[in-house]
């Protein structure tokens, strides 16, 4: 079982590259014949122009989404009902009586024509030592790792939380899920067990897939232990599958069963599951602005078809080119872009398992001068931290190959955006910011959403994506009209791509996302329309930070410092970071009876964070005050809090509503002298 071991994915890197190469050069004649970019719509005449498609979408979507769901997906049984929704109510079906199923849609129907085509490249930790993988050999993993979960127990319907690093592995185990109609739920591997065991026992799964250990950075990390520490907190977990990434052998007990062993076992052919248009596909956590991490929810049809759409429109990706989505597995864009984009278009996709800064910052361009990347897909944050290492980690590396620049996660602002485009791009790339959410399964507003060829503006994703119907609302709940005007950004219709509900909660997702603005759906962000209609994101208007492009609620952090037995409340806010883009800033008012000095407190509510969150939600700054600044009426005035922790002590406006004013010139002392 070489193919599946710690080390050997047997074929060799030299000849799987010239393979590839060759594939490409095809792709490449391919695209040199002009195509439209939607032939679905040449019948048209009317559509001439990307205005004239995107109003038809919105005007006619159930013609427009059908027609792509034909010939984008390949179903068992077609769907009569295009979509049953009403925002109103928070219903939302689509492609309603149709069946498939993604898996299939993925990779069997891409085998007769591209079995020998790579699939994934996975990007190992040390570079060059990455290992390509095609459609056939995909094929062979995701059969005989469906076959071992359903010989394992595991039904349709049943969670399967996959705790794993991005490797060939955790894709393929999440195909196999959906093949035999498992739902996945992906966990991030940086999260902490305490973390971890929520997750389980929220989704309510029984199986458990991870690897004894993963390397990170040239560092080792300890997998197997953190998710024995989540297991023993979650009875309902009959058996946990380990995957050997490492040579080195952990202790396995009665649940645990060596992966790829088992799967020697298995034949690489498994039945296929048939599912519904609107069985799940996958659960993903995501932060709110309150509460704990919710379950976002996604559904067979829809997420696919609308990944598959925006995947190729808004990157303009051609046969053969290689898409390299840096992404973790466990953020909904490694979900979306990494896997069931690339995939169903029978794209070739890049598995990043590494950091931007291992071994140098030079990482990311010696990877595309290696492996020839076509497109590159990112977060700002790491952006933000290459560019202060200088241009010569970049200009030592050949970019020729690259075509498109890609980012998501936070605002592009405009020295990280000039130096993608001048610097790494050589001013001959395109710049491809793209706006969406967990929640809204895929792209929703990008650049060039179906036009190759049109104006870029930079620092902002720009234009609608078809089917999206943005609006933007003022705090009264009155729509803004016109253009160079504000408000919180919603959508005013519905699209296939769009969550389903959160797991166990329909009347959360409710309230959360249509409540707010009755008949839309609220985004959390704001956001400016400029003169063209050109969209600019603005930040989130809740109490969700965006660290590092990571959404983390406020309200997570302040459990954990809240249950500290010498801590009486704490506040959290996020302030502008050079980096990171927004860093966590937590005050923290001490009880009276408190024995422990503040340096001891510090550490274990650090030593807390760390254990049950993680230590991607570690504050910047945590500053003891005897008070939070408080209206009246006892409300938390978070308003000043954001300044103070943003250095603008000038801006705090009126303070005379306060209950305590005095705390105020406290924490602004405090902070100039921590600073
Ligand atoms: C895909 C993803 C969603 C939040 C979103 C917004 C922020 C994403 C952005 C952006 C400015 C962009 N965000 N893309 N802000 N410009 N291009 O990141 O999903 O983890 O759910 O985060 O990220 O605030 O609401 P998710």
């Amino acid at each position: 079982m070489s193919m599946f071991g710690a080390v050997g994915f047997s074929l060799t890197t030299k000849s799987r590259h010239l393979l590839l190469r060759s594939l490409q050069r095809k792709g490449c004649a391919a695209r040199c014949i002009s195509t439209t970019p939607f032939p679905e719509f040449d019948d048209l005449v009317d559509i001439k122009t990307h205005e004239d498609l995107h109003k038809f979408s919105l005007e006619q979507p159930d013609t427009f989404w059908s027609r792509l769901a034909r010939s984008r997906l390949t179903w068992n049984k077609d769907f009569s009902t295009v979509s049953k929704c009403d925002f109103k109510t928070g219903q939302l079906e689509w492609f309603v009586e149709g069946t498939l199923n993604a898996s299939v849609n993925c990779v069997d129907r891409h085998l007769k024509e591209r079995g020998d085509q790579v699939a994934l490249i996975w990007e190992r930790d040390e570079p060059g030592t990455h290992v390509y993988l095609t459609y056939k050999e995909l094929s062979e993993m995701v059969g005989r790792i469906g076959n071992l979960l359903r010989n394992s127990g595991v039904k349709a319907g049943d969670r399967v939380a996959i705790y794993l690093p991005k490797t060939p592995m955790a894709i393929a185990t999440m195909l196999a899920c959906a093949r035999i109609g498992a739902i996945h739920s992906v966990v991030f591997a940086g999260f902490s067990a305490d973390a971890l065991a929520g997750r389980i026992q929220d989704a309510e799964a029984q199986t458990v897939v991870t690897a004894n250990q993963t390397v990170r950075g040239g560092r080792i990390i300890e997998l197997k232990q953190t998710v024995d520490a989540a297991v023993s907190k979650c009875p309902g977990v009959k058996q946990v599958l380990v995957y050997n990434r490492t040579e080195t052998k952990v202790p396995m007990g009665k649940l645990d069963i060596d992966m790829v062993e088992a799967m020697a076992h298995e034949s690489p052919d498994c039945p296929v599951e048939e599912r519904n248009s609107e069985d799940t596909l996958f659960m993903l956590y995501t932060s709110g602005s309150t509460g704990k991490p919710k379950g976002i929810t996604h559904s067979t049809a829809g997420y696919l078809l609308y990944t598959n759409v925006t995947f190729k429109h808004a990157f303009d990706y051609n046969p053969g080119e290689i898409f390299g989505c840096v992404a973790d597995i466990g953020w909904i864009t490694g979900h979306s872009y990494a896997l069931y984009g690339p995939l169903s278009n029978g794209g070739t996709t890049l598995l990043f398992e590494s950091t931007p800064l291992y071994p140098d910052p030079g990482r990311y361009w010696e990877m595309v001068e290696r492996l020839k990347l076509d497109h590159i897909y990112l977060a700002p944050t790491s952006l933000r931290m290459l560019l202060k290492a200088g241009d010569e980690y970049v200009k030592k590396y050949d970019r020729s190959s690259l075509r498109k620049l890609g980012c998501v996660g936070e605002p592009l602002n405009s020295e990280a955006w000039e130096w993608y485009y001048n610097v790494v791009g050589e001013k001959r790339c395109d710049i491809i910011d793209t706006w969406w959410q967990t929640e809204t399964g895929g792209i929703c507003i990008s650049p060039r959403p179906s036009e190759p060829g049109a104006e870029i503006r930079p620092g902002m994703p720009m234009r609608p994506m078809l089917g999206i119907d943005l609006a933007l609302v003022d705090t009264q709940g009155a729509e803004v009209t016109g253009e160079d005007c504000e408000g919180a950004l919603c959508i005013r219709r519905p699209w296939p791509g769009i969550a389903r509900t959160i797991h166990g909660d329909h009347q959360r997702y409710f309230e959360t996302y249509f409540k707010p603005m009755p008949g839309m759906y609220y985004t959390g962000d704001g956001a400016h329309r400029h003169k063209g209609g050109y969209y600019q994101i603005t930040g989130r208007m809740d109490d969700v930070l965006n660290v590092s492009g990571h959404r983390l609620g406020t309200a997570e952090i302040e459990d954990v410092m809240d249950d500290h037995i010498d801590v009486a409340e704490s506040a959290v806010v996020g302030f502008p970071h050079e980096i990171k883009g927004e860093g966590i800033y937590a005050y923290v008012v001490l009880k009276d009876t408190r024995t422990l000095g503040k340096k001891e407190i510090e550490t274990q509510l650090r030593a807390g964070i760390k254990k049950r969150i993680g230590n991607l939600a570690q504050p910047d700054m945590i500053l003891f005050t005897p008070g939070l600044p408080r209206t009246r009426s006892g409300k938390i005035m978070r308003r000043i809090l954001r300044k103070v922790a943003s250095d603008k002590p000038d801006e705090l406006g009126d303070i005379s509503t306060l209950s305590e004013p005095e705390v105020v010139d406290y924490i602004v002392k405090k902070h100039e002298q921590l600073r």
